[in-house]
């Protein structure tokens, strides 16, 4: 594909369908609304004023971690924590030229919650960042009391189709951050406590995008607790976004929007997001958010035609 061409597809998307920023409109919009002005056009968009549930109503700055335990039904239930040695998740390592994933320890809500706000090491002798931030339905999972009062969401359910098919907590600090990636799912991602500053890059950016292929590992902590990549068995490759290319480090043509406790972001399909903990008032207040993946629609203009960018740009750097 020419680069005239390549350089064409920027200009008018960003002409044409990308907005100059991302517009708040207060929730809830109707399905209709929802669906036409931002889900069939592929276009994010923040509602705010969302109602949190009781036991993250803490206001912006305010610590709502007790009353989470106790929501939960007490510090003992046991959660599934990612520790990673730096705070970033799922991420290539240049140095090392392996895409790593965290280590995942299995502890208890209790012990999780002091480990965050000590920021030493962890309870059970690993060293490093945790992260609360599976994302394998962990609230549904792990921790179905904290379900009661999440917002409605009968407006999505409706523009989509389809009731959500996971439900995710996540609760880390600004030591934490996800970099830049695409999900082949619908996102409805709320913020209670904190914020978290996402940079957003359309589908259509894939064509400057140059992901790679490298083998899989996971941190796993050494006799004396210090996380080491170790290649995964049986070996996998994994096609991930390396930390120097563009979409991680420079915004550039980006969209970045901060998502302020009581609001929602509704994160298109197939939109690259890097996402960073912002802490607002006290220093180490915990960042709170809870986010619902909808099935994309694969059976859609939207996927095809990024489907042909993908491969027209891979026939061009070979
Ligand atoms: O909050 C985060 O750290 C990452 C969120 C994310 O990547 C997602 O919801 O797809």
């Amino acid at each position: 594909m020419p680069q005239a061409e390549l350089d064409a597809l920027y200009t008018e998307s960003r002409e044409l369908w990308v907005p100059a920023s991302v517009p708040r409109v207060p929730y809830h919009p109707t399905a209709l609304e929802f669906c036409s002005r931002y889900v069939a056009r592929n276009t994010p968009v923040v509602l705010t004023g969302v109602p949190p549930p009781p036991w993250a109503d803490c206001g912006e700055v305010g610590d709502c971690l007790d009353g989470l335990i106790q929501a939960a039904g007490g510090g003992d239930c046991s959660i599934t924590v990612n520790w990673s040695p730096h705070g970033l998740g799922d991420h290539i390592d240049s140095s090392i030229g392996l895409f790593v994933k965290p280590h995942e320890q299995k502890q208890s809500l209790q012990s999780f919650v002091d480990d965050l706000r000590d920021r030493g090491n962890c309870s059970y002798g690993v060293q490093g960042v945790p992260y609360y931030s599976m994302q394998n339905s962990n609230l549904t999972e792990e921790l179905p009391n904290l379900c009661t009062g999440l917002p409605v969401l009968d407006f999505a359910d409706a523009a989509f189709g389809a009731p959500p098919e996971a439900c995710n907590l996540w609760i880390g600090d600004d030591r934490s951050r996800t970099v830049s990636h695409k999900d082949h799912a619908e996102n409805c991602y709320f913020v209670f406590s904190g914020a978290k500053r996402f940079v957003l890059r359309p589908p259509c950016d894939v064509v400057r995008i140059e992901e790679r292929l490298v083998p899989a590992a996971t941190y796993k902590p050494d006799s004396s607790g210090v996380l080491r990549a170790v290649k995964d068995e049986p070996s996998s490759s994994i096609s991930w976004i390396p930390p120097e290319a563009r979409a991680d480090k420079d915004e550039n043509g980006a969209l970045v929007v901060t998502v302020s406790a009581g609001e929602m972001l509704y994160l298109p399909s197939l939109w690259y997001h890097s996402v960073y903990n912002v802490h607002v008032g006290p220093k180490h207040t915990p960042i709170v958010a809870v986010n619902f993946w909808y099935p994309m629609a694969f059976d859609s203009p939207l996927f095809v035609y990024y489907s042909f960018l993908r491969r027209a740009y891979r026939s061009k750097l070979r």
